[in-house]
């Protein structure tokens, strides 16, 4: 048997229970290996038949959360696990189930659980990386590394060096792959994993403003995406609005589902979507159903009501006097959540459909066998540049409903008495120039991967950028203190012609950087405020020191599977910009914290980071605007260009130069 006490850093740690006397709890190996004798306590109440069709997805094979039939499996594993009280209880039962059901799924169902159950909030897992390190780096790396581990003296106590990056998938002959770097960051992944972990379909999870942050977290991403391709000098993002066209473009991840080896599925260039006829997983859907569904999303839309179960006409639209804001019946029926839908045999599953079609283009009925490709995966679809042609197609359908909604009033976007003298960004004492480029950073994949108990580090190459500060200059002219909301938005300059951009064009480019509460004395104020603390991100300040001597306590803690882990990757928060710089702009707004707060959202929560993107756990959504605000609207007449916000006092417009340094970032 495996000892209870064996250290991080030699072998496989599933839970760690902080504040606890005793050493921390080690058991079952996640990606199956031979080698670790796993610690199955003897108990008869958790029985094969008590999993449900949590059986039903082969080990070894993929999980897909855009699946019906996996989400189903998922929910059956998650209520057994529900049902236990307590880490320990919890320990016992995943141990018996483990190796039982798939890997992907268990994984999954754990992570499900130790968020929702507040007696487990002290127990975490490894971050995702750590996982599953196969579903970062190719199978021929790792491969090799294991070779040069074979070779090697048994005493040895020096880590294995794992590299990976910079050019990922493939080379710079395709333009697309400039891109690898961005699309196929680890941060980004384990983000879009955490985020569906916490704001999942089907699975009788109704969060505040569910549907709305689907909307917003995604518009966000296209929005990060496409800065990144202007950065480049690429096009911006096409909608895959035509699903009887091929996908010029293809994705071959070489990676690995789980340690079993079985690979991800590829796909060719101009690869043609075909109809999804996949019998073993027991799901059909025709490219048609695909156009109706989007067709009757649009009716919707221009027609202001959607059309429930019993036939009855529900109006969309944002005031929320009707209970709920129309983005977010529009974005539960669109995703879709079967439960929350208002109608789902109507309406459909555009978003999760339009996931699997990309996923199985390249084998659509089995015929060869082949697994879905990494956009079935709900953290690694990023992966692949048909996600974004995808999500830019939702997020059409999104924007074409925010337009009907009306514009803002000078009156609703101005704050009297309060004025914005001078806004702008410093970093090392230079102003308003910014700097990004390569770093590297390092991974305890010993977890993750068996290599015969050798420690062994992973190093991945990521974009990053150096913390800077944003700084305002505020008079209250108000007698007493004014607690207001600082916004801050950034976009480039111009487009992909070098035009200035108008307000419609830039209106879905403005990338939230950060949003926080002030308090402004009367008179004069400077609000300083770093880089590091944005409400989008979370924290990830982790240097991974030597494995000997980690602790449970630290190394990747801020991307531990809880919460916690949640939030854009902090290294992401810059778009790269260009060796000879390029020309962005800040956008800082000050609002009302009277009308922007939400009642019953100031529980204590552990987490500060992500709340724009992941909200609070067990609170509502903190801002009672619409997401995106002021951008989610079209402008009125009177501030139809963002010059005309200069006449608003709260706000500010400036210019920034985003300089990216490659190996040269300090
Ligand atoms: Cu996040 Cu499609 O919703 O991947």
């Amino acid at each position: 048997q495996e000892p209870l006490n064996r250290p991080r850093g030699k072998g496989s740690v599933l839970f760690v229970l902080e504040n606890d006397d005793t050493p921390p709890l080690v058991t079952t190996r996640i990606a199956g290996s031979p080698s670790i004798k796993l610690q199955v306590p003897e108990r008869n109440d958790v029985a094969l038949q008590d999993l449900g069709t949590a059986t039903s997805i082969p080990i070894g094979s993929a999980f897909s959360f855009f699946l019906a039939s996996h989400r189903r499996a998922a929910k059956d594993l998650c209520d057994v696990f529900m049902k236990t009280s307590g880490a320990k209880d919890l320990m016992e039962v995943a141990a018996r189930v483990h190796g039982r059901v798939n890997e992907s799924l268990f994984i999954y169902a754990i992570s499900f659980v130790i968020l929702r159950k507040k007696e487990l909030q002290s127990v975490r897992l490894p971050s995702f990386v750590e996982v599953f390190p196969s579903r970062f780096v190719p199978q021929e790396t790792l491969a090799k590394a294991q070779i040069r581990i074979n070779r090697m003296d048994p005493n040895q106590r020096e880590p294995v060096i794992v590299e990976h990056g910079l050019e990922f998938s493939g080379t710079h002959l395709k333009p697309e792959h400039r891109l690898s770097y961005w699309r196929e960051d680890y941060g980004l992944s384990v983000h879009h994993w955490h985020w569906h972990l916490i704001y999942p379909v089907g699975m009788g999870v109704d969060r505040d403003r569910k549907g709305e942050l689907f909307y917003y977290m995604h518009q966000q991403l296209i929005a990060r995406y496409d800065l990144e391709r202007l950065s480049l000098g690429l096009p911006r993002v096409e909608k895959l609005d035509n699903w009887r066209v091929p996908i010029e473009d293809g994705y071959f991840p070489k990676l690995t589902i789980s340690n079993t080896g079985r690979a991800w599925g590829t796909r060719q260039d101009n690869t043609l979507p075909k109809d999804f006829r996949r019998r073993e997983i027991g799901e059909f859907v025709d490219i048609t159903d695909l156009e109706i569904w989007r067709s009757r999303l649009l009716d919707a839309i221009h027609q202001g009501f959607m059309v429930d179960r019993k036939g009855n006409k529900v109006p969309i639209r944002d005031d929320v006097t009707s209970g709920q804001r129309g983005i977010d019946i529009l974005a539960e029926a669109l995703e879709a959540d079967e439960d929350l839908s208002i109608n789902y045999p109507f309406y459909g599953s555009l978003h999760n459909f339009g996931h699997d079609i990309l996923a199985f283009s390249h084998d659509p009925d089995n015929a060869h066998k082949e697994e879905m490709g990494v956009i079935g995966d709900v953290g690694i679809s990023v992966k692949d540049p048909a996600f974004y042609r995808l999500h830019k197609l939702v997020d059409d359908l999104f924007q074409e409903y925010n337009v009907t909604q009306p514009p803002y009033s000078e009156e609703e976007l101005s704050l009297p008495g309060i004025t914005i003298e001078k806004a702008g960004v410093v970093r090392d004492n230079e102003a308003d120039v910014l700097h990004t480029g390569w770093r590297k950073r390092e991974f305890e994949a010993s977890r993750g991967i068996e290599f015969s108990g050798m420690p062994v580090i992973l190093r991945l190459t990521h974009i990053d950028h150096k913390p800077f500060d944003y700084r305002l200059q505020v008079n209250n002219n108000h007698r007493g203190t004014k607690v207001v909301t600082v916004r801050i938005f950034l976009a480039p300059k111009f487009n992909g012609q070098e035009q200035e951009m108008d307000f419609m064009e830039q209106r879905i480019l403005w990338c939230e950087m950060d949003k926080f509460t002030y308090d402004l004395k009367p008179g004069k104020n400077h609000i300083v405020r770093s880089s590091k603390e944005s409400s989008i991100t979370n924290l990830e300040e982790l240097t991974f020191g030597d494995i000997e001597g980690s602790g449970p306590g630290n190394s990747s803690e801020q991307l531990a599977i809880n919460f916690c882990g949640c939030g854009w990757p902090q290294h992401m928060l810059l778009p790269r910009g260009r060796p000879e710089g390029m020309v962005f702009q800040l956008f800082f707004m000050l609002t009302d914290y009277d009308q922007d707060k939400v009642l019953n959202s100031g529980q204590t929560r552990r987490c500060a980071n992500g709340v724009s993107f992941c909200g609070i756990q067990d609170a509502k959504y903190p801002d009672a605007r619409p997401m995106g605000f002021p951008f989610d609207r079209r402008p009125a007449p009177v501030l139809s260009e963002m010059s005309d916000y200069a006449r608003l006092g709260n706000t500010y417009l400036h210019d920034v130069t985003i300089k990216f340094l490659g190996e040269k970032l300090n």
